[in-house]
């Protein structure tokens, strides 16, 4: 019989995302984002007042083959650049046909999505919202609340991470501050994949 991989037994804590035992932190500050925010004086403002960190992600060592799931947890600090509000990066899966699921532990945000083909979709997460995210959905987390916004992923663990296609086009809306509520604009700094015309 095949080696059988043993069962594993990980605790969250809900107000802080930390898992424990965790196996990887990968923190990411405001000199990571560069050009993905809207407003790029805001962003070079902002990062010569210090390096803030954005966001950090918690993550379990699981062998990434197809079979496994990955799980995580993402924790995305209150803050602004200019208007636009604290987000992770956002990625297409390397291996497209691949979904995933966020579930909402503490905080206010969006989950915002995107196709090839032009489609756009948000969904509004605060505590004890599930988000599901389809095959060949990019996606990206903005955190709109006074407390970190803290999600909980779990995705087919050979599904990989495609930054390069979100850092050459960017989403198609940013999420800004807006009179009350946050609100969802057009991103002026958006291209649209060229194959989808
Ligand atoms: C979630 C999962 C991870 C992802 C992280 C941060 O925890 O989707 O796979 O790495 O968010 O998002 P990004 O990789 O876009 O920076
Ligand atoms: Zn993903």
């Amino acid at each position: 019989m095949k080696d059988v991989m043993k069962p594993i037994r990980t605790l969250v804590d809900a107000r802080t995302g930390l898992l424990n035992p965790c196996d990887r932190v990968t923190k990411r500050k405001l000199s990571d984002m560069q050009g993905m925010y809207a407003n790029a004086e805001a962003y070079n403002e902002l990062l010569n007042k210090g390096d803030k960190l954005v966001y950090k992600v918690y993550e379990v060592n699981i062998p990434q083959v197809e079979g496994q799931l990955l799980y995580s947890t993402s924790v995305i600090y209150p803050g602004r650049v200019g208007d636009e509000y604290f987000m992770t990066k956002g990625h297409f899966h390397l291996k497209e046909d691949t979904a995933e699921i966020y579930l909402c532990f503490q905080g206010e945000g969006y989950l915002l999505m995107q196709t090839h083909d032009g489609q756009i979709s948000s969904i509004e997460m605060k505590p004890g919202t599930i988000g599901y995210i389809p095959p060949y959905w990019g996606h990206r987390t903005i955190s709109t609340g006074n407390k970190k916004l803290i999600l909980f992923a779990i995705y087919p663990a050979d599904a990989g991470h495609n930054y390069k296609i979100v850092e050459e086009r960017g989403f198609a809306k940013i999420v800004v501050e807006g009179k009350d509520t946050p609100v969802l604009r057009k991103n002026p700094g958006y291209r649209r994949d060229k194959d989808a015309e």
